[in-house]
């Protein structure tokens, strides 16, 4: 047992230099843990809500002061005294204080905060690494058949960036590598930088920008969404990596940020095409599939279109991996919905927009359950906390998304990787692309 005696926040700053909590947890026996929440651009209406001061004298209103204050007081004296090792009692009194669906009280920040914080005390107080002791929470009482061991994730890997994290004019947020020959997260990164260096300078020569977007990944200016996949594609070529051998494409649609509810339509501004409804814009992203390698689409339908996402899966979905993030927001209600309606075939997985880590070993254990795929994500707004790397492990995920491979808080991630895949060894189970699918993505 490792009784925690104090809990203590503080304001510091992301990746955006925007205000976000660090806790602390602490036990009796002086051991501490401790955790920094991230924060999305493009979050989903439907996510845990982020508690922001809106004091507009500090940091354009995004002070956390308040999340800290809850912490320092409110979680503190309901967290104080309890087992550390029991995670599932800890985020039952957090998400019972806090007494709204959504976080809404006491802030998801706070909440998260004070959750990951007690799970890295645990850790550290039996000496474990945080993916051992997450292995412990993952695999009490799970069906054997949901992989209980832990499994190094393949990646998927920003390498243009559009949409609210760059400055270039694309729709599409995201255009990802997946390296789908790589048989460890070594080789993942060496391919993974060939790719991107060869896409850096072949930009330069094309005299595009190169600037870098909020995840470190490129941020021109292209004529359209299409030429920014093509470019992907073509940098992949050109260090001898082809598509369906050593290239696959990943596209973080984001669809939901150009959806206009009020008129059913999608707008793909760049490409100066008349407003799509859903069943064009399924016949853009399946000409993606047919012209390159686009192997997962992300978000390529709206949070709540959830009859469009129907007829999405039923179109691509034997092929192509449809993860739902905007649309799940790692909530298991939402996950049982899309099992039920058979939309989408893979649910995207971020701690904060839930609000606590045993609700987000839940909404992983119901997707797994029903054969979907599951994507350990970072948000676009990040700091040097790694413990998305250990979660991804931990609970055999299959796949890990954290943005570029520049920017040190995403190579925190992909460090805390490496030095996990030398310390499991023999036991590491990099998951391959072909064994990512063997989870057959549903249609
Ligand atoms: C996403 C994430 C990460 P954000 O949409 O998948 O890329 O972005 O954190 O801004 O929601
Ligand atoms: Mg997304």
């Amino acid at each position: 047992m490792t009784t925690i005696r104090q809990l203590h926040a503080r304001e510091v700053l992301d990746s955006r230099g925007r205000p976000t909590v660090e806790v602390e947890a602490w036990s009796t026996s002086g051991a501490c843990g401790r955790a920094i929440v991230p924060s999305g651009a493009s979050t989903g209406r439907h996510e845990a809500v982020e508690l922001r001061d809106g004091d507009f004298a500090r940091h354009a209103g995004r002070g956390v002061l308040r999340a800290v204050a809850h912490v320092d007081v409110e979680i503190h004296a309901a967290l104080a005294g309890l087992d550390a090792d029991d995670q599932s009692e800890v985020d039952r009194v957090l998400i019972a204080l806090d007494g709204t669906p959504n976080r809404a009280r006491l802030g998801a920040n706070a909440v998260l905060g004070a959750s990951l914080a007690v799970a890295q005390l645990a850790a550290s107080a039996r000496r474990e690494e945080l993916y051992e002791h997450l292995n412990r929470l993952w695999r009490h009482g799970l069906d054997p058949a949901l992989d209980p061991d832990p499994a190094m994730p393949m990646p998927m890997v920003n390498m243009i960036s559009g949409g609210l994290h760059a400055g270039g004019n694309l729709d599409i947020q995201d255009v990802l590598y997946i390296p789908i020959a790589a048989t460890s997260t070594r080789t993942a990164l060496e391919a993974t930088a060939a790719v991107y260096h060869e896409l850096g300078s072949m930009l330069r020569s094309a005299r595009y920008d190169v600037l870098v977007g909020d995840e470190g990944g490129f941020g021109p200016r292209l004529s359209s969404n299409t030429a920014a996949i093509a470019w992907l594609e073509r940098a992949g070529r050109a260090v001898g990596l082809f598509p369906g051998v050593g290239l696959g494409i990943a596209v973080d649609v984001a669809s939901s940020h150009f959806y206009d509810p009020a008129k059913s339509r999608y707008t793909l501004g760049v490409d100066s095409s008349a407003p799509l409804d859903a069943d064009h814009m399924i016949e853009r992203l399946a000409d993606w599939t047919r012209r390159f390698a686009v192997v997962s689409i992300e978000d390529g339908l709206a949070e709540d279109d959830w009859a469009g996402w129907t007829r999405l899966t039923a179109r691509l979905g034997r092929n192509v991996q449809l993860i739902g993030d905007d649309l799940f927001t790692t909530n298991v209600e939402r996950i049982r919905r899309g099992i039920a309606e058979r939309a989408g075939n893979a649910v995207l997985i971020k701690l904060n927009q839930v609000g606590t880590l045993s609700e987000t070993l839940d909404a992983i254990r119901t997707a797994r359950a029903a054969g979907l795929r599951t994507i350990v994500s970072a948000r676009s707004g990040e700091t040097e906390d790694a413990a998305i790397a250990d979660l991804a492990v931990a609970t055999a995920a299959g796949q890990i998304k954290i943005g570029s491979i520049t920017r040190s808080e995403r190579l925190a991630k992909y460090n805390r990787l490496l030095r996990i895949e030398e310390r499991l060894g023999a036991a590491s189970r990099f998951r391959r692309w072909v064994d990512v699918c063997r989870t057959a993505p549903r249609q």
